[in-house]
């Protein structure tokens, strides 16, 4: 069995924390990580606190095991999920899209154990030195919003900074990422998009099928003009993104309004032309809807076997 100290710090069986996908990880998916050893998560994304709150209900009836929730920085609600996990006394928070740092000392006293997602060394060692349990450093092959460094050069670069433990993030959907993780120094793994094909994700069966069908180079960024950078699989509406970015007639406004719901309308509603997919790089590599305990145990049973030796056929 692989452990590390994430799993003494979460009270998990095996290290990995599933993404907190806005509008994909809701109280089912949350709570079938959780039941598998996992540690699953609600994304508040851009949610009011009423949906959250709902959803937490929702999960502790599926579950007796602990779970997380997401708190998606640049929400309208972030100040109301901040204080709604407090009242609920959610065990875990991770972060995401910026800096968390105003919250901290509230979450802290309420006991609350906060992994910040980081995209740089600086932030980390702010937020080790705010009182962060761990960080989680994600590279910029994750889907969603992204930084600019990859996994393989972040994680490393987060985990000499800091001695608090270091969760890998972006790129990782099998055992051979798992395993990568690990020797660069991580704790443990945060995990995205394989969870989309869950059997208990929610998601639209487009979504779905569209992940399954997805190769290599299907990605691409958009929103580097924002400031938020985002990544998505390529189809009609992230092209028509990209060309209204170039077009210098296009203001802030009129683009940072042309992508509102379109998350909602490929995850929810399905629309595969017009929503926006968004994935990580390693979508290639995600052939198979499974549930997610056989997720979970075929990645790290893979890991073990390649850190056991596997790798030794490299050495002569
Ligand atoms: O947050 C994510 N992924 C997301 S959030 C999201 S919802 C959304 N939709 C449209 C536009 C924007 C967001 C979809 N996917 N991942 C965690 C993450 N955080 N990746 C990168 C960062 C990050 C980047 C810079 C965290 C902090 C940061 O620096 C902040 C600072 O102040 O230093």
């Amino acid at each position: 069995m692989i452990k590390t100290e994430l799993c003494e710090l979460l009270g998990i069986e095996y290290p990995i924390i599933q993404g907190g996908m806005a509008w994909v990880a809701d109280a089912e998916l949350a709570a079938a990580v959780s039941e598998a050893g996992g540690l699953g998560l609600i994304a508040a994304a851009n949610a009011p606190p009423d949906w959250v709150r709902n959803e937490i209900k929702k999960a502790r009836s599926l579950t007796k095991k602990q779970f997380g929730i997401n708190i998606m920085l640049l929400s309208p609600y972030t100040d109301q999920v901040a204080a709604l996990a407090v009242e609920e006394a959610v065990p875990v928070i991770t972060t995401g899209a910026g800096s968390p740092a105003k919250y901290m000392k509230d979450w802290i006293n309420a006991g609350i154990k906060v992994l910040p997602v980081v995209a740089s060394c600086a932030l980390a060692k702010r937020m080790q030195r705010m009182g962060a349990s761990a960080v989680i450093a994600e590279g910029g092959e994750s889907g969603g919003h992204i930084g600019e460094l990859t996994t393989m050069a972040l994680v490393p670069q987060v985990v000499d900074s800091i001695q608090i433990p270091v969760v890998a993030a972006g790129g990782i959907a099998d055992g051979r990422g798992v395993a990568a993780a690990l020797v660069l120094g991580a704790a443990g793994v945060q995990v995205g998009t394989r969870f989309l094909v869950a059997t208990e994700c929610t998601i639209h069966e487009n979504y779905k099928k569209k992940i399954l069908a997805a190769e290599d180079i299907d990605t691409m960024v958009t929103g580097r003009r924002l400031g938020h950078p985002v990544r998505a699989l390529k189809n009609p509406f992230m092209r028509s993104f990209a060309e209204k970015e170039k077009d210098e007639n296009v203001t802030l406004e009129e683009l940072e309004n042309y992508g509102v719901g379109g998350l909602r309308k490929a995850a929810r509603e399905g629309d595969m032309e017009w929503g926006c997919v968004m994935a990580g790089q390693i979508c290639g590599l995600v052939k198979k809807e499974e549930p997610a305990k056989d997720i979970i145990t075929s990645m790290f049973e893979e890991a073990e076997a390649i850190l056991k030796g596997a790798c030794g056929r490299w050495i002569r």
